[in-house]
């Protein structure tokens, strides 16, 4: 099973350490293409960004996105590239579940709350301290739909 974990980077790196736990915990249920994501050494700067950098990047990731069996977002942290690879994977129909936490203050964007489906595109609210349950529900989801979904 190959996931694709989606958290913001240029867009704010405040939940890192959240995407780490998410990281960890769906490693031990498949390859997580985006590793990266939940590394706790890159900022929002990082490495100075070029074009052809940036174009490197985002082809790998498209790349990725495509190869995935499922696509994992953490969504509270507002970032447009969690939001641009979102769309794409709607295009591409893969299964997307989207990790919300409305202890944040935040009001989730309508383009992804209103993408839920209950089926392919799913959005769920969770608190920190329920990643762990969160997570696994969500792995077990995964399994049934990936078992189910055609190839
Ligand atoms: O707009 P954002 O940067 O917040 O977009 C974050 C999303 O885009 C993540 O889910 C990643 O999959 C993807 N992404 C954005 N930047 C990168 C990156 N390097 N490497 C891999 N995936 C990325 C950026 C390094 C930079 C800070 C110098």
């Amino acid at each position: 099973m190959k996931v694709y974990f989606c958290g913001s980077i240029r867009g704010g790196r405040d939940d890192v350490s959240l995407y780490r736990k998410i990281v960890n915990k769906l490693q031990t249920f498949g390859t997580v293409l985006t590793e990266h994501v939940s590394d706790e050494q890159l900022s929002d700067r990082g490495e100075a960004s070029t074009a052809a950098a940036d174009r490197q990047i985002h082809d790998r990731d498209v790349d990725w996105l495509r190869q995935s069996d499922v696509v994992v977002a953490e969504v509270t942290q507002p970032s447009l590239g969690v939001g641009y690879e979102l769309g794409r994977a709607v295009d591409m129909k893969k299964k997307i579940f989207c990790l919300f936490r409305p202890s944040s203050g935040r009001s989730l964007s309508a383009m992804i709350r209103g993408a839920d489906d209950g089926e392919l595109f799913v959005v769920r609210d969770y608190s920190e301290d329920e990643v762990e349950n969160e997570v696994t529900q969500s792995e077990q989801e995964t399994v049934q739909v990936t078992l189910k979904a055609p190839r």
